[in-house]
């Protein structure tokens, strides 16, 4: 089953959406595979982010994860990479819509609450990035009421 990387923000931890968060794919039916309330120091997120480094706001960005616990996961499920993005809502949470994560809970780029693999390649380079361990394996028994 496909894998995707979820990190829910420093800001969704401090508002308190952690449970939110956790329910909106629990109750897609996607299945977890692995959950860490952490922080992580700036050159832990500066590999994270190793894509933008470029970016002009990238310290910004690197500032603002470091800046409190995270909660780093793991969902699996048919097309979760994909899905999950549109579960997440556009990057700017002007543009995200309502009934997204971003749209609902949202304002400011910079404080958009949560993170989520774009790309199936990505997911797998950030899952070994923030579960060098692996990951637990189980099947949900309410497979068969969700898949057919
Ligand atoms: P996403 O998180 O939707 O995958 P991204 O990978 O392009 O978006 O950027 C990572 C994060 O960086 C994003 O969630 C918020 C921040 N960011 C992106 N573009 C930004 C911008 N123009 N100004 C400020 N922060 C930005
Ligand atoms: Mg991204």
């Amino acid at each position: 089953m496909e894998q995707t990387f979820i990190m829910i923000k420093p800001d969704g931890v401090q508002r308190g959406l952690i449970g939110e968060i956790i329910g909106r794919f629990e109750k897609k039916g996607f299945t977890l595979k692995g959950l860490k309330f952490t922080t992580v120091d700036r050159s832990f997120a500066e590999k994270h982010y190793a894509d933008l480094s470029a970016k002009p706001f990238f310290p910004g960005l690197v500032d603002y994860i470091i800046s409190g616990p995270v909660v780093a996961m793991v969902w699996a499920g048919s097309k979760v990479v994909t899905t999950g993005r549109k579960i997440i809502g556009a990057t700017n949470p002007a543009e995200s819509a309502p009934g997204t994560i971003r749209g609902d809970y949202a304002i400011d780029i910079g404080r958009n609450v949560i993170h989520g693999s774009d790309s199936v390649e990505n997911a797998k380079k950030e899952i070994a990035l923030w579960f060098p361990d692996g990951v637990t394996e189980w099947q949900s028994s309410l497979h068969s009421w969700i898949y057919e």
